[in-house]
């Protein structure tokens, strides 16, 4: 408690000395005073957060106070330079904070490159997203990266120079623009676990500069490097064994998590987490809603741990936070934190990530398709699914990586599960390597020591497409547009944000080509992360293709949703349906009830009338999405791969909707 004062005194004494300083500056700069007053109440009002964040992380450097001072003098000219559409922006969503947990917000992803080539291009699909019904759109990683192998552009070069092969800076910033008043949030990756080696900083510390060598890691011999690896994780155990590259044109081995060519930044150098900042502020500025912090994990390292999920990593995206709310209020933060459950929930509140991928929803859905049953899904998601007030989830299927299996281990065990075989049945069964599978994957970072690996593929070739087309079997294509559907409808109606893979809408299918190209031809997660179909999606319109079932049934339920309060906020209750192959849940807001029934299975189950009748008063529920009554006192039938969203029986009026 004394220490709490303590802090909090010493908080307000360095804001009366530094404040006079950085509105001098604001002013001198030209700022105007009623612009000012909104920054300094907002600074006033997270000041003892950030501040005690900040001592915490490096309170003990004996400049702390230089860089205090410089980073709110960074933040105010942020705020200067802020344009006006976005700082009306903040003030609109300062009284409508929970925007995004609207029944209409819809995600989409996609790499501007391999879709439509330049982002001049890409203006010219914002009807087709329209179409789709997207208000939230992802785009990868667009920023300047090298040549050849970049990680898909996760090797960052520059975060102020958009890559020149897509556009400019300056496109970029006129599409947010557009995007915005098409009702459309823009969505970048905030990379700051790492910068490629050809990055500015990268450049003057292989140059020799001592300042720029303290933003790495770099050791003159292996002490600490085998110090640290007796307790890594292996990321990206093919390219390169250990997490430490060795640069002999510096005689230093690098930290490098990922590529070797992905360096990983020490946020333990107050001057580092300044100079993200300003970065994070300036893509803000460009007219970013949301910024995807890449890879949060592995931010803090601490040696004798596996440096993942420090307590530093979660103050550190804390006081990113806390800056973001006073310079440019409106930006959210979505989580990326591929690992164990509980460490995924870690980043998720108001003062840390609003927003997180949802990675345990996405495996498990997987999980449950290859095994028909949904003990685990539910048994995990009853205990593991609620967030705290004010933050979503963002629910997928599909991404640009792999798919990890990344389950709680108890959790199975609790439903009769052994995890370790379960891991490597999972990983044959999407790998073609289990009989009967449906499945066509490829192995992602086999690891030969532990036997671990991850899965690459696309939605459509995963879910059984790609193996019903080449059998040209009509049983096997109509099974397996049923499974994609079905995988989108629970994203869809579960709670949170939905997020399609673009090209998913349309059922693309793996592209091998990646082999030929020697930038790609070792990271299978190039086969799904193919160009834009066009030709699939010329027959989107035309249900007797495969492209046009698909996207017609997926638009379809997409604008179901968002005429459904229910589907608003993450509330969600898993309830019993008596039936190991069918997923049932409840959604629930203000009024409206849904219960949604999923059959998981290519057999007819039934689910009891007696269950039905808990769900409604009268003698009847009724299906929105089939349109039609379902009575209760009898058993419903479910197809195959079918599945319900019931509601009590609708007054006739509503019915013809
Ligand atoms: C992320 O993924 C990106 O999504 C990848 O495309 C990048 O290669 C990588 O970072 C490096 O920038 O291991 O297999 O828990 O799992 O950050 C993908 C988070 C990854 C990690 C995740 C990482």
């Amino acid at each position: 408690m004394q220490d709490w004062e303590r802090i909090q005194r010493e908080a307000s004494r360095s804001f009366d000395r530094l404040l006079p300083r950085v509105s001098h500056a604001f002013f001198a700069a030209g700022g105007a005073a009623a612009d000012w007053g909104v920054f300094e109440q907002r600074l006033r009002y997270e000041w003892i957060r950030l501040f005690e964040l900040l001592l915490s992380l490096y309170g003990t450097q004996y400049d702390f106070f230089y860089h205090l001072e410089q980073l709110l003098l960074m933040m105010a000219q942020s705020w200067y330079e802020r344009p006006s559409w976005l700082k009306q922006r903040d003030s609109l969503r300062e009284t409508d904070a929970e925007w995004f947990q609207s029944e209409r917000m819809m995600g989409g992803v996609l790499y501007v490159d391999r879709f439509c080539g330049t982002l001049s291009r890409l203006r010219e699909f914002i009807p087709y997203f329209k179409e789709l019904g997207l208000t939230y759109i992802h785009l990868m990683p667009l920023f300047a990266a090298p040549e050849g192998n970049n990680d898909g552009g996760y090797a960052v070069s520059s975060y102020r120079h958009v890559n020149p092969r897509l556009g400019t800076t300056a496109e970029l910033a006129e599409l947010a623009y557009d995007l915005d008043r098409a009702g459309i949030s823009l969505v970048l990756d905030f990379v700051f676990n790492h910068t490629s080696d050809e990055h500015e900083w990268a450049r003057r510390a292989q140059a020799g500069d001592p300042d720029y060598q303290e933003f790495y890691f770099l050791f003159p011999d292996r002490t600490m490097p085998d110090a640290y690896e007796r307790t890594l994780r292996e990321i990206f155990p093919t390219v390169r064994r250990g997490s430490f590259t060795w640069r002999a044109d510096m005689q230093r081995w690098v930290w490098t998590t990922f590529n070797s060519f992905q360096w990983d930044l020490n946020y333990a150098n107050p001057a580092v987490f300044r100079a993200m900042a300003a970065e994070m502020l300036f893509l803000a500025n460009l007219g970013v809603t949301v910024l995807r912090l890449d890879a949060v994990p592995f931010i803090w390292k601490r040696m004798g741990t596996n440096c993942e999920n420090q307590p530093e990593a979660h103050r550190i995206i804390q006081a990113f936070n806390a800056i973001a709310r006073v310079a440019a209020p409106s930006l959210l933060f979505k989580s990326e934190a591929i690992v164990h459950p509980d460490d995924v929930l870690s980043y998720v509140s108001p003062d840390e990530c609003q927003l997180s991928y949802n990675p345990l929803l996405m495996a498990l859905l997987w999980e449950t398709l290859a095994t028909r049953e949904v003990k685990l899904l539910a048994h995990s998601l009853s205990h593991r699914f609620r967030l705290p007030p004010g933050c979503a989830w963002i629910n997928y299927l599909r991404s640009h990586d792999d798919i990890g299996w990344t389950f709680d281990d108890n959790d199975a065990r609790a439903v009769g599960i052994d995890p370790v075989g379960h891991r490597q049945f999972l990983n044959a069964f999407y790998t073609g390597r289990f009989p009967g599978s449906f499945a066509r994957g490829l192995p992602f970072q086999e690891n030969p020591e532990t036997g671990d690996a991850r899965v690459s593929g696309t939605l459509a070739s995963l879910a059984g497409l790609e193996q019903a087309l080449s059998s040209n079997d009509p049983q096997a294509i109509e099974i397996a547009i049923r499974r994609i559907i079905l995988l989108h409808s629970v994203i869809l109606s579960i709670g949170g944000i939905p997020l399609i893979y673009l090209g998913d809408e349309v059922g693309t299918l793996n592209d091998y080509s990646y082999v030929n190209d020697p930038a790609k031809a070792i990271d299978s997660r190039w086969v799904h992360r193919p160009l834009r179909n066009q030709s699939a999606m010329n027959q989107r319109h035309d249900p007797t293709t495969v492209p046009g079932r698909i996207f017609s049934a997926l638009t379809y339920l997409i604008r179901l949703r968002t005429s459904l309060p229910a589907f608003r906020d993450g509330a969600m209750e898993i309830v019993r349906s008596d039936n190991r192959h069918v997923l049932a849940y409840v959604r629930q807001t203000g009024s409206q009830r849904v219960l949604v029934l999923v059959n998981f299975s290519e057999y007819p189950q039934t689910i009891a009338g007696n269950l039905l009748r808990m769900y409604g008063p009268g003698p009847e529920l009724f299906d929105l999405v089939h349109e039609q009554v379902v009575a209760t006192s009898t058993d419903l039938t479910l197809q195959p791969y079918q599945f319900v969203w019931l509601t009590p029986a609708w007054p006739k009026a509503h019915r013809s909707r």
